[in-house]
């Protein structure tokens, strides 16, 4: 189904207009009691682990904890790790046939993040690893502490756009944006409560 044939099943969504970009935003895609039901069963059943990246011969950590979960074949990897998924579970597989309508994609993997209060972040970098294809379709649902998401334009950072990710939303980002645009969830001394990030990709071995 196309995007924007779903704005008459849901009032709360909002086509974000973007140069070069396309970016869709749901601020309550999932009621408050799945929300609550999903962040907790997630906390608890998702393998989390601290990744850690070099740079420049040295051995830094991720400043949160990341899972990956998915079909088997599709690896992925970033910032020179490789991740083999862990088997789908059954929260996972819920969360993706719930957002399929409005995303037009066949998710085959989901990149999870877990930030566990304000002085978890992850840092201006767009999702275009060369498995992701051409112009990827990525949904991110969020469930926890709201957290702010900005965006950059690659060729001109003074163009720039913010969102708030609330607890329950879920934002698509396609077209072009990982090309022309980076974006980021930075620190914040205001949040000490845990979030979690679900990016479901479609990766191409
Ligand atoms: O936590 C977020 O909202 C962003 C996650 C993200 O950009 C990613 O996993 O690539
Ligand atoms: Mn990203």
């Amino acid at each position: 189904m196309n995007v924007q044939g779903s704005f008459f099943d849901d009032g709360n969504a909002a086509n974000i207009p973007l140069l070069n970009g396309e970016l869709f935003f749901y601020p309550q895609f999932f009621q408050m009691a799945e929300s609550n039901h999903f962040m907790q069963v997630l906390t608890d059943t998702i393998a989390w682990k601290q990744e850690s990246m070099t740079i420049y011969g040295r051995k830094v950590l991720f400043p949160r904890l990341m899972a990956w979960y998915g079909n088997t074949g599709s690896s992925y990897g970033f910032s020179g790790n490789r991740f083999s998924p862990e088997p789908w579970t059954p929260e996972l597989l819920q969360i993706r046939q719930r957002i399929a309508p409005v995303s037009s994609a066949h998710f085959n993997s989901v990149l999870l993040n877990l930030y566990r209060n304000g002085q978890d972040s992850m840092g201006w970098h767009a999702d275009d690893e060369p498995e992701l294809g051409p112009h990827p379709v990525i949904a991110s649902v969020n469930f926890g502490a709201t957290r702010r998401f900005q965006l950059r334009y690659k060729s001109n950072h003074r163009l720039k756009y913010e969102l708030a990710l609330t607890h329950g939303s879920l934002l698509v980002m396609k077209g072009s944006l990982q090309e022309y645009w980076e974006h980021q969830v930075p620190k914040t001394t205001k949040v000490s409560a845990g979030r979690i990030n679900l990016t479901f990709r479609s990766i191409t071995p």
